[in-house]
């Protein structure tokens, strides 16, 4: 496995990796210069990384896939990075690009394994990023972050007919940490300390316990997993992007008493800080989102982009990082999948299965949210949910 070869390197290189708030560090917008001359002189991509690219390239072109990395990764765009390296980590194009050569059922397939990995594969990246985000271009700045009025969003299912549950998550990266695959397992216990003790802090509603996955209970960390609050284990997505080293070290969820407020440490992105309820109650949901984002970043400093917004390790995830999501039952829509995926389309929306991405319908229970993250303010992200699921919830009853 290639990729990360300076991990070694001192925490001050780490840090500098990933861009402060105003994306003046060497983080991904600064890296293309430093990245064109560690080209130059940097060691070369060695013989076995460049072989498994070639054939998983082969195998790709091959393919009858339909992820996002087969339709951008043309030859061209393949011959003008696969020597390419990031400056900091020595992060490869198959560091990259392994899940989705691994997995060809991927929807998207790439992965930053470092933030500078945003701009030194910038052909690749940009192109996916403005066919997911449908439309942020390479040219586009994703607008300065604003949750708008919280108090906007009213219930979405009144009388409890189609709603099941409402929930609203965004990811963060901590400054001075790369993304899941250059990361140490000295950095995820540090990581783990800093986000639980952190967390500790938080009053009122949000008061809760952190839950470390190292020696919980395999039937405890199940019911979670099956209640819908905790991330699955063994995604082979992730795994083939080299994720889920060290597992299940510096990995855990914090949660309040009853379950409406979570943070995820280290699955896919550092932290994903969750709110979600019964009912299709958005407003409530929301306001505790924001609450909770608002008061947490003014204890833990968070890796932002000048252009990209908030950075994550997947591209679908920058910008606002926001998916804001119902589970709901649309009986006479969702007869036809197809149909119920064209009409979502068409309102920027995305249907998953009951269990998350890759995951089937369970009783007739889909996962819908807003699609794109990216050129667009947290508020807009989340009333592109709130206003589909409405058309929809419309829809159904007239059928
Ligand atoms: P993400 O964290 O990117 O949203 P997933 O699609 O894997 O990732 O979903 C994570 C978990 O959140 C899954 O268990 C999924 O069922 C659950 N989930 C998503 N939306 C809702 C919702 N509206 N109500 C309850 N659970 C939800
Ligand atoms: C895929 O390409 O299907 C997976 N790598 C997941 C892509 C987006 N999902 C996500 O949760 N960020």
């Amino acid at each position: 496995m290639g990729g990360c070869a300076s991990k070694e390197k001192k925490d001050k290189v780490a840090a500098d990796a990933t861009t402060g708030e105003n994306g003046k560090a060497a983080g991904a917008d600064g890296a293309t210069a430093d990245a064109a001359e560690g080209n130059k002189t940097n060691t070369m991509v060695d013989a076995a990384v460049l072989q498994k690219l070639e054939d998983g390239f082969a195998k790709l072109q091959a393919s009858d896939s339909k992820s996002l990395l087969k339709k951008y990764l043309t030859k061209e765009v393949f011959d003008s990075l696969k020597n390419k390296k990031t400056p900091t980590f020595g992060s490869t194009l198959l560091d990259c690009i392994q899940s989705g050569l691994e997995n060809h059922d991927s929807g998207v397939g790439i992965y930053a394994p470092d933030a500078e990995s945003y701009s030194v594969f910038a052909e690749l990246f940009d192109p996916i990023i403005e066919d997911y985000h449908k439309g942020f271009k390479k040219t586009d700045k994703h607008p300065a972050r604003d949750f708008g009025d919280v108090s906007t969003f009213g219930n979405l299912d009144p009388n409890n007919e189609f709603v099941v549950s409402t929930r609203v998550r965004c990811g963060r990266s901590m400054e001075g940490y790369p993304f899941n695959p250059c990361l140490t397992e000295a950095q995820y216990k540090e990581m783990e300390d800093k986000v639980s003790s952190t967390l500790s802090g938080l009053e009122g509603e949000l008061k809760g316990k952190f839950y470390p996955l190292t020696g919980m209970e395999k039937a405890v960390q199940q019911q979670l997993i099956d209640d819908h609050f905790l991330f699955k284990e063994g995604d082979r997505f992730l795994q083939a992007a080299n994720a889920c080293r060290f597992w299940p070290t510096g990995r855990g969820i914090y949660h309040n008493d009853n379950k409406t407020f979570l943070v995820w440490c280290n699955e896919e992105d550092h932290l994903r800080i969750i709110s979600m309820q019964k009912g299709g109650d958005l407003g409530e949901v929301y306001r505790r989102l924001v609450t909770a984002v608002n008061d947490i970043e003014k204890r833990i400093p968070f890796s932002h982009h000048d252009r990209l917004g908030f950075l994550t390790f997947c591209p679908t995830n920058l910008g606002t990082t926001i998916r804001a999501s119902v589970h709901i039952a649309l009986p006479k829509l969702a007869a036809d999948l197809k149909k119920l995926e064209e009409v979502a389309g068409k309102y920027n929306l995305q249907v998953r299965g009951t269990r998350g991405e890759h995951t089937e319908a369970e009783g007739g229970i889909y996962d819908i949210s807003n699609k794109r993250r990216m050129g667009l303010t947290e508020y807009q992200a989340v009333k592109e949910m709130y206003d589909g699921i409405a058309e929809l919830i419309k829809i159904e009853k007239s059928l």
